[in-house]
């Protein structure tokens, strides 16, 4: 067997691959690329402590690489070919996102990476959705988008052929690895040329801008790369001096000493100059709005307890202020999302005991110093400081958010009234494969550190260790 190149190593990059063709495509990302690593070099200069954890943990030389990045499907063996083609880089599907409850036809995965020596790698992953036709209400145009999308093909017959490759041989070789991802950047490129006329761009508008977006053009162009910033908060108050205009409020919890889950902004999607094409198959020239930049923050992964009562809050701050597009509200928004999270405790020692958020557990050096010695329960072992417990950080999605994120992008109008009910079956389905939800890849996460420090608690670590030393 070829030495094969790690698929973290492919995955890797790629994502500076995408990156460099994401900031060439679409200058403004550059500028924020810029301004998010000049915020997060202040933060690590005023913190000290938090370089030295991150040094630790991380590559610092990667702190403001991109952490994901989106694009949306129009068919489903356009899904079904994009996983095999996420595998050859180590990332599969988790969690299934409905977003037709906010108005948007589409259903999504995210393809990411799961164990955790892979995600310290490089933890880029991609949202993916896929177009749900069978919300567009207009029969005969329901039809003409299946049709205008069943004549593309959105894959290169190289990325094809290395994607069979990979499956036959379980890996690429290094050449192969660097080709693959030449041609997989082809799926993701950018066309200004529309591939359908003004008028059928404009009635696939009118149904939703999100249907023109997906099936106007040749491939699934992506649509915003997200970088991940150590303070959000100071990016988004900074956009505009850079000349970047951000979106109205941060989506996600409020600012906090603990952060939980994930806090995205964005800014505002720009008009792109593309060509329609005209009736003599010349170009006409025409304006259409889909990319953008966006930055992320992460913060602990939730139990479905914790995330039901995120869930809970969250509806509760936007029922008392709903954010407006035009940022009008932005700061009663903000004071009430501050106010509502008030009773979910802002730390971890609280957060672990209330079972609200998923944590991994190790022998600290005073565990390991106790050797053989180590009795009693892992509580007991926590409270003696054997044993301590980090965060894990939430490497998925959150919905409310996601929908917050395609409707500024979309254009601010373009929320809608909840669709038809979600169908993770037919998601699956285009899939070829079953979705985990995120919640089972987190408690297994957890479950390994808990059991990796059981193995060294008191007699059954005793006899392993004596059968150790008779052998
Ligand atoms: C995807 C929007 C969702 C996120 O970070 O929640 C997303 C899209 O606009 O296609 O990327
Ligand atoms: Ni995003």
């Amino acid at each position: 067997m070829a030495d094969h190149l790690s698929s973290n190593e492919i995955r890797a990059r790629f994502c500076r691959a995408m990156s460099d063709m994401y900031r060439r495509e679409v200058p403004l990302y550059g500028d924020l690329m810029a301004l998010v690593k000049d915020v997060n070099d202040a933060v690590m200069a005023r913190d000290p402590a938090l370089k030295a954890r991150l040094e630790a943990l991380d590559n610092l030389e990667r702190i403001s690489e991109e952490r994901h990045g989106a694009i949306r499907l129009g068919k489903p063996e356009e899904l079904a070919t994009i996983r095999r083609l996420f595998a050859v880089m180590g990332m599969e599907p988790v969690g299934y996102y409905d977003l037709s409850v906010a108005g948007i036809p589409v259903h999504s995965t995210a393809f990411r990476p799961v164990r955790a020596d892979a995600l310290k790698r490089s933890p880029f992953r991609v949202f993916t959705s896929l177009l749900r036709l069978e919300l567009i209400a207009d029969e005969a145009l329901r039809a003409e988008a299946e049709a205008i999308l069943a004549r593309r093909d959105i894959f290169t017959p190289g990325v094809r052929a290395l994607i069979d490759k990979h499956e036959a041989e379980g890996g690429l070789d290094e050449a192969d690895a660097d080709a693959f991802i030449a041609e997989a950047l082809e799926t993701f490129r950018w066309h200004s040329d529309a591939t359908v006329s003004e008028a059928t761009y404009q009635k696939l508008h009118d149904a939703h801008r999100l249907i023109a977006d997906v099936v106007s053009f040749k491939g699934p162009h992506i649509n915003h790369l997200t970088p991940r910033t150590l303070d959000i908060d100071a990016v988004q108050a900074m956009m505009p001096e850079r000349g970047i205009t951000p979106k109205a409020v941060i989506e996600g919890p409020p600012p906090r000493a603990c952060p939980i889950l994930l806090r995205q902004t964005s800014f505002k999607a720009l008009e792109e100059q593309i060509g329609f094409l005209g009736e003599g198959g010349e170009r006409v020239p025409g304006r259409h709005t889909a990319r953008f930049g966006e930055i992320e923050q992460r913060g602990v992964a939730l139990t479905p307890k914790g995330r039901a009562l995120y869930d809970a809050l969250l509806d509760k701050a936007r029922g008392l202020a709903q954010p407006k597009a035009d940022g009008s509200n932005t700061e009663a928004y903000m004071a009430a999302l501050g106010e509502v999270f008030a009773p979910l405790p802002d730390d971890y020692a609280a957060l672990r005991a209330e079972g609200l958020a998923y944590f991994h557990y190790f022998l600290t050096a005073k565990g390991e110093a106790a050797g053989d010695g180590l009795s009693g329960d892992i509580e007991a072992l926590i409270a003696s400081g054997h044993v301590g417990f980090d965060p894990l950080v939430y490497e998925d999605f959150l919905p409310v958010s996601a929908a917050g994120i395609f409707q500024s992008n979309l254009g601010d109008n373009a929320a809608g009234d909840s669709m038809a009910g979600s169908n993770r079956a037919v998601f699956e389905d285009a899939l070829g494969a079953s979705v985990p939800d995120e919640f089972s890849i987190y408690q297994a996460l957890e479950d390994a550190s808990i059991a990796a420090v059981t193995s060294r608690i008191g007699p059954r670590h005793a006899q392993a260790a004596k059968r150790a030393q008779a052998s």
